[in-house]
């Protein structure tokens, strides 16, 4: 919405303390969803196309091949976040070993599809954000947060992939994606979760 600049309200739904007004409204009980007056969206997808549709400009590519080939990577998001995940929110150092181990596969893909884009970047459609980028980003932003507490340098094996998140990372509308106070949130979402990351967070604070 911020890359449409649609002026809109935002409410952050915390995962243990979903409000009544929320689950009443998402299907699934998940984030996100999008009231537009009476109506309510939801799944990232559905609701990034709805917006593309109605809010110029449109992002989606005009040509019906290359629209298709985007959907299919968005579609590929479920694939993409469970391999970043289990490494960033591995509880333990052989489940993050393991996980590792099996994400190059899953970067590969990507960064086969990035090489076989028919632009210079540094997006995945070219010179504009577009929903293939709106769908990736969110994850490699959580994933670049963990290498900062626990580097792999898997990133940069992938070439394409490391170009394609510093412009993803540098851009306003991925920035201002999560609120203000996002890193200590996150920080605390590790801990729930009993991440290995968590404990490396701990040992820096016990060392300082
Ligand atoms: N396929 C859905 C996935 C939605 C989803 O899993 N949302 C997560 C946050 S990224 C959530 O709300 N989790 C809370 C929960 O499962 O209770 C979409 O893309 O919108």
């Amino acid at each position: 919405m911020r890359a449409k600049n649609v002026d809109f309200e935002v409410a952050y739904i915390t995962k243990d303390t979903k409000p009544d007004w929320f689950l009443e409204i998402s299907p699934h009980g998940k984030v996100p969803v999008l009231k537009v007056d009476d109506d309510v969206l939801f799944e990232s997808n559905a609701i990034a196309e709805y917006l593309d549709e109605v809010v110029e400009p449109r992002l989606a590519p005009t040509d019906p091949i290359k629209r298709a080939r985007n959907r299919a990577w968005t579609d590929f998001t479920t694939g993409w976040s469970g391999a970043l995940g289990n490494v960033s929110y591995a509880k333990t150092k052989e489940d993050h070993a393991a996980g590792l181990e099996a994400l190059p596969a899953t970067l590969q893909k990507i960064e086969d599809s990035l090489s076989r884009r028919e632009n210079d970047g540094p997006y995945f459609n070219g010179d504009q954000l577009c929903l293939v980028d709106a769908a990736y980003a969110p994850f490699l932003m959580r994933f670049n947060i963990v290498e900062g507490i626990n580097p792999t340098g898997v990133l940069d094996g992938f070439p394409k992939i490391k170009a394609w998140s510093a412009a993803l990372m540098a851009n306003e509308a991925v920035i201002k994606s999560v609120p203000e106070d996002f890193g200590e949130v996150f920080d605390a979402g590790l801990h729930n979760r009993e991440t290995l990351a968590a404990q490396i967070l701990d040992e820096q604070a016990a060392a300082e």
